[in-house]
């Protein structure tokens, strides 16, 4: 009896250390550009990012990875087991939405580093050190509020974006990314991985975030691997009207923008509620000209998305929504410009990723089941260049991009058991039999 219940609280205190290597740290990161209301605001290249950057940066040394951060502003912190070897990848995003929540891409950056480094310790400890070596990452810019689009520094490193067009865009003040990245000190001269061709220097990628959805709450079940990503078509439009005045205008005389862009706002619930279940739609920000009170407003910008797993029923729904636009412009007699979109197709996810993961998960007695991800994450861009591992936790009543987003500390914890192990697994070679969507 007094045996058992020894063993018992040992497994309890052994635990409980391990833990606390995740949740301490984590204490210290999530309260660098928190907001009153429990959420953060750290968007990208913004003095709390940087802030952030410099905590993490610190962790990072303290712990003896070398830290660099490459021409776009992505933070890398290496440790070679070999010298020139090819790095296994793990990471997430630091930055966050305007008033975002706390876990969203923090979580999978922290957890990456706290695995990597538990990696890094029990290879010292054992002397038996793992085929590649190990890089930890913060992408710049995933969120893409400040600076659109999103998943701005994974799309550089991948070749889905170029880098020079990409230093040059503007925030809504002017200030460009290059500007903005140099302002927080954390812009590099060169890439961190040279040669032209990142996905030789890298074996493959990892990533763990908060589902952002309900299915793992719904289910019971721990951990999510995700097997495919939704396609999403991003829109920026310019709705362009004419100034008048708001009393005085007659109203069959009115080129008034904001009505055009509320018809726009109106058609893509329609389309949603139309299409049902595979699509979501969304307007997410209007920028109305001169947004005055007594003034019909000149001009609206404005960013829209459509997402769906549904190829067909993707394309189905753009024409409706295109449809719905010409019939905008003639009802409220303005004119709309489309302006760069942002687009990305739905793929799977390397199966052979997802089976290792599943295996890991099931030898460490943890549930877990297919889901697919709705969010773009890094992890889009990555997997079409090397084999990639998209895991979930747990994301309380699916609250995301919102203050109240929260996942409970043991859930956080196995995840970052899992990644750990899953990573492990990645360093021994276990995807090398996988290959890169694009090289298929
Ligand atoms: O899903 C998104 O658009 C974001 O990049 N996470
Ligand atoms: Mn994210
Ligand atoms: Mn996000």
């Amino acid at each position: 009896m007094t045996a058992q219940a020894n063993t018992d609280n040992l497994r309890i205190t052994l635990d409980t250390v391990r833990d606390r290597e995740f949740l301490d740290s984590w204490a210290e990161l999530e309260v660098i550009g928190a907001t009153p209301a429990g959420g953060v605001e750290r968007q990208a290249a913004t003095v709390e990012d940087g802030q952030m950057r410099e905590w993490f940066s610190q962790w990072l040394r303290d712990r003896g990875f070398t830290v660099e951060v490459d021409r776009v502003g992505n933070l890398f912190g290496l440790f070679e087991f070999h010298a020139g070897a090819p790095y296994v990848l793990v990471g997430s995003h630091l930055d966050s939405q305007p008033r975002g929540g706390r876990f969203d891409g923090a979580y999978g950056v922290l957890a990456g580093a706290v695995a990597a480094d538990r990696i890094r310790r029990q290879a010292a400890e054992s002397g038996v050190a793992p085929i590649y070596n190990i890089a930890v990452v913060d992408w710049f810019n995933e969120e893409g509020s400040r600076f659109k689009p999103s998943l701005m520094g994974s799309a550089v490193f991948t070749g889905a974006a170029d880098l020079e067009d990409t230093l040059n865009i503007t925030d809504q003040d002017g200030i460009t990314v290059r500007e903005a990245l140099t302002a927080i000190n954390s812009i590099g001269e060169t890439d961190v991985f040279p040669d032209g061709d990142v996905a030789r220097r890298l074996a493959a990628y990892a990533e763990i975030h908060i589902e952002q959805g309900r299915e793992l709450e719904k289910n019971d079940v721990a951990i999510g691997l995700v097997d495919r990503t939704w396609a999403a078509n991003k829109y920026e439009l310019n709705v362009i009207g004419a100034q008048g005045h708001t009393g005085a205008t007659a109203i069959d005389d009115r080129q008034d923008a904001l009505l055009g862009a509320s018809l726009i706002v109106v058609a893509l619930r329609d389309i949603a509620d139309e299409f049902g279940e595979e699509l979501h739609t969304s307007c997410g920000q209007l920028t109305v000209l001169p947004n005055s009170p007594v003034v019909v407003p000149r001009e609206v910008h404005m960013h829209l998305d459509l997402r769906s797993d549904n190829d067909e029923l993707l394309a189905a729904a753009d024409a409706a929504l295109r449809k719905r636009i010409a019939e905008a412009e003639i009802r409220a007699k303005v004119r709309v410009e489309h302006h760069k979109a942002h687009v990305w197709p739905g793929h799977r996810y390397q199966p052979q990723g997802v089976e290792l993961a599943r295996a890991a998960a099931d030898d460490l007695g943890v549930s877990s089941m297919l889901v697919q991800t709705r969010a773009g994450h890094d992890s889009t861009n990555m997997k079409e260049i090397v084999p990639s591992v998209m895991l979930f936790v747990p994301s309380v009543e699916g609250i995301s991009h919102a203050e109240a987003e929260y996942t409970a500390d043991e859930d956080l914890c196995t995840g970052v058991d899992l990644l750990t192990e899953t990573l492990a697994r990645m360093l021994d070679g276990a995807l090398d039999s996988a290959t890169a969507n694009r090289a298929r």
